[in-house]
């Protein structure tokens, strides 16, 4: 049972609920399930869940609030412990700030409290596991949002970093009533365009020579397809796994705000989360990312990538 972050929140009357900029369905899961605890449990406290949004958000709008909140704020900052993931820097102004992690990472921002816990499956089982533990009260809404970033961030229960506790946990959050044929409605159906891009994406799929299996998105791909870089990096990345001969894919994207490229690093079992770091990212062992400024750089990660794949094959 974690009493640290239990003191915590008893101790605070305004709560503000951050996550990683570019939300996926995990930073969704754990921001939202956590604040529609807090709420049912504290409804006497000021409770924010504040960020940037996306087309993933099918939970509500997030909040506006003033800058000046922070600084009489328990801010918590869920699903990574990287500034370069954060957007803005107001979180350094909070009067208590909580991670809460599962990342491989190490924190490069000042913090009061670090929860991290790098075999969980997702953020979202660590917040359904500290309220759970906690004895708090876990509605529905909260119950349903957890499920959503335990079942995106283990795709679908497929990962090794689903353990029996994420379905003992997955377990109880069914038990609080969630319908989970609409949240799979809502996670796994896509428009027919979405569908015959992912085609046109898979179709031309490039590889190294000993087999990396990637995809270059410029800038032409995603105007040409009226997209923007996020669906494309993070929503198709997978679009290469599950194939017999590609043990490790990487998607390299555009990004029309930065001018960087988003590359998305996965592998089946040969951890990779070095190679993502060395350019600056990280995440999970086999899951993992990082941004860099040139296409040049993506064929020296392809490199990487490609030597590491032949020193297991031939080492
Ligand atoms: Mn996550």
């Amino acid at each position: 049972m974690n009493n640290k972050i239990n003191e915590l929140i008893h101790a605070n009357d305004k709560i503000i609920i951050l996550r990683h900029k570019n939300p996926d369905l995990d930073a969704y899961g754990s921001q939202f399930g956590l604040y529609y605890a807090l709420k049912a449990n504290f409804p006497n406290k000021e409770i924010y869940a504040v960020g940037d949004t996306n087309a993933l958000n099918h939970f509500q709008p997030l909040d506006d609030i003033d800058s000046s909140l922070y600084q009489e704020s328990l801010v918590f900052i869920l699903d990574t412990v990287a500034k370069q993931m954060l957007e803005g820097s107001l979180y350094e102004q909070a009067k208590t700030l909580v991670l809460i992690d599962h990342h491989q990472n190490d924190p490069d921002i000042r913090y009061d409290y670090y929860l991290r816990d790098t075999d969980s499956s997702s953020c979202a089982e660590m917040v359904a596991k500290f309220l759970f533990e906690s004895n708090l009260q876990v509605p529905q809404n909260s119950a349903s949002a957890l499920y959503t970033g335990i079942v995106s961030d283990t795709g679908r229960f497929l990962y090794k970093s689903v353990s029996s506790s994420t379905f003992a946990i997955s377990g109880k959050l069914l038990d609080k009533g969630i319908d989970i044929q609409s949240i799979y409605a809502g996670m796994y159906s896509e428009p027919l365009r979405m569908k015959r891009l992912k085609a046109i994406f898979f179709s031309t799929v490039e590889f190294s020579n000993n087999g990396i299996a990637y995809r270059k998105n410029d800038l032409n791909f995603l105007k040409e397809n009226n997209i923007d870089s996020y669906s494309v990096s993070r929503g198709m990345v997978n679009q290469m796994s599950g194939i017999d001969e590609v043990s490790i894919w990487a998607n390299f994207t555009f990004e029309e705000k930065t001018g960087k490229i988003l590359c998305e690093l996965r592998s089946k079992t040969i951890p990779i989360v070095d190679i993502a770091k060395k350019y600056g990212g990280g995440g999970h062992l086999l899951a993992c990312g990082c941004s860099v400024l040139s296409w040049e750089e993506t064929d020296l990660i392809i490199k990487d990538l490609d030597q590491l794949l032949e020193e297991i094959n031939h080492g």
